[in-house]
């Protein structure tokens, strides 16, 4: 029987409350970018594209909805009362950081939205999924209670799909999902091995001496990670605990997708990338049935600063029916002349399968310190599997085709943090969800949807 597994990219629309507020301490982009006038009918155009693009060349396209923004929930959680145009206005008055907090579409970078793990490797022969609790910011802690229900919507089968609940949304159990977790096999339907990248331990257990980042927060908990292998079956040897190294996370990595990337047996990655480089690889390969194909790109070749500011890392590693590689990098790494020649020289031109390097502009999103990456969450799925997927949640010319009509009508091509608080967003906002959940037939997963 062969289950014919295929990773789909399923990548987050962005919402039309997209804007610039500088709310992620540790992401450079994010904190340099605050205050800027976004455009988020661009943002989302620009993220259809991709999708588009990557489907046109034979890759499997999946996309997931933007969440409820504003969250007026959580404004009246926070004491904000009377008609949700008196919270808007109170909470612009009083606190504009939280209201910039409250609409943000940061839902757009799926990397960040779970962890998954294919049914190849669970004991159970199931997908598995938690979703991130994203507690190391608040903006960020408001997304998985839907990201939840639209997995559940999406993933529905429980014959086929596991669902576990986030973590303990508290520093010791800090998760930002996928974006710190890679898996290697020799191919998609390979068992793999399970590579957890975290950036600080939250007990300490026997290893006060290990160094953590001093300028910026260590997103990811080793605890963290562990619990979500756990939770998923993945046993000892199909798992290796990395620590990402304290001075790339200092140097604005605060994810480790902004650092490596691995696709079946490549793991691409900058030397910085983990404290203890040698020991992760040599974990990796004592786990791993097919050989690691490590490409290491020293600092003498990508400076940590290039690494953060190109994005050449946040790049998407796509598997080829002919065994070669595609590497998607943002237009940014075009721009920077150390990180083209790397790409050149050093990563087309290496003993290693990437063969092609497409290049595609992610603009609005990487001013938020978004790159390829950070904008998709992959799943590999069998073919029963993907047959067994609820919803209208796979790409086809015709669901690209209405995706891009339905942001041209309701999405604005200007919004400044100070306009957030327009009632008007906010009805947009709803209507546009409203409409997007019917075209993706996924049942009413908004919390206004089911008041
Ligand atoms: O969590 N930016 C996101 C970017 C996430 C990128 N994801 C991955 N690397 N996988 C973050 O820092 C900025 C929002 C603002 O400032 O308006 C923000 O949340």
């Amino acid at each position: 029987m062969t289950a014919d597994y295929r990773e789909v990219n399923f990548d987050g629309l962005v919402g039309p409350t997209h804007n610039y507020a500088g709310l992620a301490v540790g992401n450079v982009a994010s904190m340099r970018h605050g205050g800027l006038v976004a455009n988020p009918r661009e943002a989302a155009l620009q993220g259809l594209a991709k999708m588009k693009a990557l489907m046109d060349a034979g890759y499997l396209q999946g996309v997931l909805p933007p969440q409820q923004r504003p969250d007026l929930g959580a404004l009246r959680a926070l004491g904000f009362t009377g008609s949700d145009e008196r919270v808007l206005a109170r909470a612009a008055g009083e606190a504009p950081q939280i209201l910039r907090a409250v609409c943000s579409a940061s839902s757009m970078w799926t990397a960040n939205a779970a962890t998954v793990t294919p049914s190849v490797d669970a004991p159970d022969g199931r997908v598995h999924f938690t979703p991130a609790n994203l507690q190391s910011s608040f903006h960020r802690f408001l997304e998985p209670a839907t990201t939840g229900r639209v997995l559940q919507a999406i993933f529905r089968d429980e014959t086929r799909f596991a669902h576990h609940p986030a973590l303990p949304a508290t520093p010791a159990f800090s998760d930002e999902g996928a974006a710190n977790h890679t898996r290697l096999a020799g191919d998609h339907g390979e068992p793999g091995v399970h590579l957890f990248a975290y950036g600080r331990e939250a007990f300490g257990w026997g290893s006060q001496s290990l160094p953590v980042p001093q300028r910026f927060p260590a997103r990811q908990t080793l605890e963290a990670s562990q619990a979500v292998a756990r939770q998923h079956g993945l046993a000892d040897h199909q798992t290796v605990f990395a620590q990402q190294h304290p001075d790339a996370i200092d140097a604005g990595v605060f994810h480790n997708d902004v650092i490596a990337v691995g696709n079946g047996p490549v793991l691409l990655y900058h030397e910085m990338a983990f404290f203890d480089e040698q020991g992760a690889l040599e974990a990796l390969r004592e786990r791993m049935s097919a050989p690691l194909i490590p490409v290491r790109v020293p600092v003498e070749a990508v400076s940590l600063a290039d690494a953060v500011g190109s994005y050449l890392f946040n790049s998407q590693l796509l598997s080829n029916p002919d065994g070669s590689m595609t590497l998607v990098v943002p237009g940014e790494c075009q721009e920077n002349e150390s990180v083209w020649r790397t790409v050149q020289d050093h990563l087309l031109a290496g003993a290693n399968p990437i063969g092609e390097v497409v290049v595609k502009d992610v603009k609005q999103s990487m001013r938020n310190g978004g790159g390829p990456a950070c904008l998709r969450l992959r799943v590999v799925l069998g073919a029963e599997e993907r047959t067994a997927l609820a919803g209208r949640v796979l790409l086809d010319d015709a669901l690209h085709g209405e995706l891009v009509a339905w942001v041209e009508r309701h999405y604005r091509d200007h919004l400044a943090p100070e306009e957030l608080a327009d009632p008007a967003l906010a009805r947009e906002a709803l209507a546009a969800l409203d409409e997007l959940s019917a075209i993706l037939e996924i049942g009413s997963v908004y919390p206004f949807q089911q008041a």
